[in-house]
């Protein structure tokens, strides 16, 4: 049996559904071949057990035996040194592959997030939405230059910067 598991709600409210951020982790696996396992924990009883692998008592957590990690990133790039389809293994690669996974969280994800959130509350006029677009200027002038992030070919930095993009208005 896989000691592989990805943690994740039992439920979530329908507008996050198909978003929510364990699927960064099962891509992950299905992509280098990794068997592993999906377990929930209760969305709505957030208990000391979750805390203790989550402490912001949220999702996605990865469990690979006795090793428990929290952060979507944190656990893609846990995956990704288990397989060299995630991230190359030559220096260079695996540098870039870091930097890019860091980028998708700190500098799309930190602007994003926050312009989904005015959206979806029904903000009149969305003022971070010339951040976002500054930010998706930029790359769409890097993807119109080549078609992976890293080392010519499909890395966990491109899993992660698609799923980042991906984000809904309200
Ligand atoms: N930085 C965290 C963010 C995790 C996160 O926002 N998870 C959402 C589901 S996709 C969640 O648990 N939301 C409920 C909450 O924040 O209470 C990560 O990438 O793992």
């Amino acid at each position: 049996m896989s000691e592989l598991i990805v943690w994740t709600y039992d439920w979530v409210p329908e507008g996050p559904r198909s978003f929510v951020r364990d699927v960064r982790l099962r891509w992950a696996c299905e992509e280098a071949g990794l068997d592993y396992s999906v377990r929930t924990v209760p969305f709505s009883d957030r208990g000391a057990d979750h805390l203790a692998r989550q402490p912001f008592g949220q999702i996605p957590f990865l469990s690979d035996g006795e090793i428990e990690i929290f952060e979507s990133g944190a656990g893609l790039l846990h995956l990704a040194r288990k397989s060299e389809k995630l991230m190359p293994r030559d220096p260079v690669g695996e540098a870039q592959t870091l930097q890019w996974v860091i980028a998708a969280l700190n500098s799309i994800e930190m602007v994003t997030v926050p312009w989904w959130f005015l959206e979806v509350t029904g903000a009149k006029d969305n003022h971070l939405a010339g951040w976002l677009k500054s930010r998706l200027d930029h790359m769409e002038r890097i993807l119109s230059e080549r078609e992976w992030l890293v080392a010519d070919r499909f890395t966990g930095a491109d899993l992660l910067m698609a799923d980042v993009l991906r984000v809904a208005s309200g």
